[in-house]
């Protein structure tokens, strides 16, 4: 078939013309692929598996993802704030529903805490390695009012 070499040539130039436009672009890169990121991040709202490590997006006023699972053992969270406020994240051991902890002039109680990420301004990241036994938790921000606006999700460990 005399047509498919030239096609073919037509095709590596175009790719290689792509990966130049690319290679003058580091920012243009990076940017559409944190987009990619972010977007597959908010349109899974389901449960998301944690497999040793696990990054969770703060933002103004909530957490993403919102439901974990993971292992019994060590588990590497980073807390990510990419909301304009300060933001933290706490864990904490209870079988109470996420949504249900008592709260006490805008604070939620951290009795069963097991450890936290603290706070972060906007735009910074910070990791904690928990050591989970199997069970349910919960994890909020506990800055005053943030808990009832909505930042807190479940964990199961099993
Ligand atoms: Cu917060």
């Amino acid at each position: 078939v005399p047509g498919r070499p030239f096609a073919f040539l037509t095709l590596l130039a175009l790719a290689g013309g792509g990966l130049a436009g690319c290679g003058g672009s580091d920012q243009g890169g990076s940017t559409a692929s944190a987009a990619a990121t972010a977007s597959a991040a908010s349109v899974d709202p389901a449960t998301t598996a944690a497999k040793g490590a696990i990054k969770v997006d703060m933002t103004n006023f909530r957490f993403s993802p919102s439901s974990l699972t993971a292992r019994p053992g060590r588990l590497r969270v980073t807390a990510a704030n990419s909301g304009s406020e300060e933001h933290e994240l706490v864990l904490i051991r209870t079988d109470a529903a996420a949504g249900s902890l008592p709260v006490k002039k805008g604070k939620a109680s951290e009795q069963g805490s097991v450890g936290e990420i603290s706070q972060q301004r906007p735009g910074q990241a910070a990791s904690h390695t928990f050591v989970l036994k199997p069970g349910r938790y919960v994890y909020i921000c506990n800055v005053p009012g943030h808990y009832q606006a909505g930042m807190r999700g479940t964990l199961t460990v099993r």
